[in-house]
């Protein structure tokens, strides 16, 4: 029910759509044959807002900057300290790696990571009184389960990087080859939220009671957070297959991007105690009790949408299998139609996050090595 369609770019409508705003991008798009599977903005418009016409928003194309080909190895997550220095994850070396005037170090090794299949060092998150603390948080599979952990960053007089030994704030959540989840960030409340996953386990994310498919919420000592919805428990919603991206609107909404099975990959708006559907259903089928998807992509070979940063009110989302950045204008709790820039040009996007400066750095995902794309800041 009233749900638009946008069909999947050619390099052609990317190019327009970079250059104008994007109702008009939105009309070329409807307007084409393209073959492949549209991404669906799955959100009624409400009532009297223009039903069908196409949205408001000007959307500015992203500008790259530079691409930072510093020699990354699977880079998961970047964060950044207050100077905006880059502090990077590597998936599989579980290497911290520094990335500063352009050029990477190596910080350290973080012990106790067992990479394998889609584990290994996975979310960073930086304490919301770093400047006091110097705590870095790190989503991490372990021999045993995904677990966090957080390290002291030091920094010496000559502005060299260290890092502590890892206090585990929070072990048990379920680890398999795939669907580990991994994202974790803080709140505007100075909670840790925490995306995990299925961990191939389909009765977990329907059992409030499991910490896979959820989102979970943390104090920063990784106790459940106050008033969570489920008493004293970790669990913030649930019903969740892989959640692998989470940013809050200016209005501190939470949204989340997920990945669906082989059809309807996911950008949702996360309520606490909401039940988000998976395995029962996937995508935005309107049934009673489960919360629709905002956006679902119906080709996951178009999305894989992964990290996910919303900046002036339009969230941009990284995909894996299908190599583009997307681009979601909201407005309040709706999400709009999506646009896609660079598909196919730089291959899979892992992680897209704002620096200090306001520009947007994307992590790609090639293995050949990998890169740090850095698009400009739009004020
Ligand atoms: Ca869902």
């Amino acid at each position: 029910m009233g749900q638009r369609s946008v069909g999947k770019q050619s390099s052609r409508q990317r190019r327009l759509a970079a250059g104008f705003a994007l109702a008009l991008a939105v009309t070329i798009s409807a307007c084409t044959g393209d073959t492949s599977s549209p991404g669906t903005a799955a959100t009624p418009p409400p009532a009297g807002s223009g039903t069908g016409q196409a949205p408001q928003t000007t959307l500015p194309s992203p500008d790259v900057l530079q691409k930072l080909d510093v020699g990354l190895q699977l880079p998961w997550s970047v964060v950044f300290l207050p100077d905006g220095t880059a502090v990077v994850s590597e998936r599989d070396s579980a290497k911290v790696v520094k990335i500063k005037d352009g050029r990477a170090t190596p910080i350290a090794e973080v012990p106790g990571v067992v990479p394998g299949g889609e584990g290994g060092l996975l979310g960073l998150a930086l304490s919301p009184s770093f400047a006091s603390d110097r705590w870095l948080y790190a989503y991490l599979t372990s021999a045993t389960d995904n677990r966090i952990a957080r390290m002291r960053l030091s920094e010496d007089a000559s502005g060299a990087l260290g890092l502590g030994a890892p206090e585990v704030i929070f072990a048990g959540i379920p680890k398999a080859s795939t669907h580990n989840g991994g994202r974790i960030r803080f709140g505007p409340d100075g909670m840790l939220y925490v995306g995990t996953g299925d961990s191939q386990r389909r009765e977990q994310p329907q059992d409030t009671n499991a910490l896979g498919g959820k989102i979970l919420r943390l104090t920063p000592e990784g106790r459940p957070a106050p008033g969570n919805p489920f008493g004293d428990s970790p669990v913030y919603s649930y019903g969740h297959r892989n959640v692998q991206g989470l940013a809050w609107d200016a209005d501190g909404r939470l949204w989340a991007s997920e990945f669906g099975p082989d059809v309807d990959d996911e950008l949702n708006l996360i309520t606490p105690g909401g039940n988000y559907g998976w395995p029962l259903v996937t995508g935005a089928p309107g049934r009673s009790g489960l919360t629709d998807a905002k956006v679902v992509w119906p080709s996951t070979a178009e999305a894989s949408p992964s990290g996910l940063e919303i900046v002036n009110g339009v969230a941009y989302t990284g995909a894996l299998r299908g190599q583009r950045l997307w681009a979601v204008p909201l407005d309040g709790p709706t999400a709009q139609t999506p646009v896609a820039y660079f598909t196919g040009e730089y291959g899979r996007l892992r992680d897209v996050a704002r620096a200090p400066n306001g520009d947007l750095w994307v992590l790609s995902n090639n293995k050949n090595p990998d890169f740090a794309l850095i698009l400009r800041g739009n004020p």
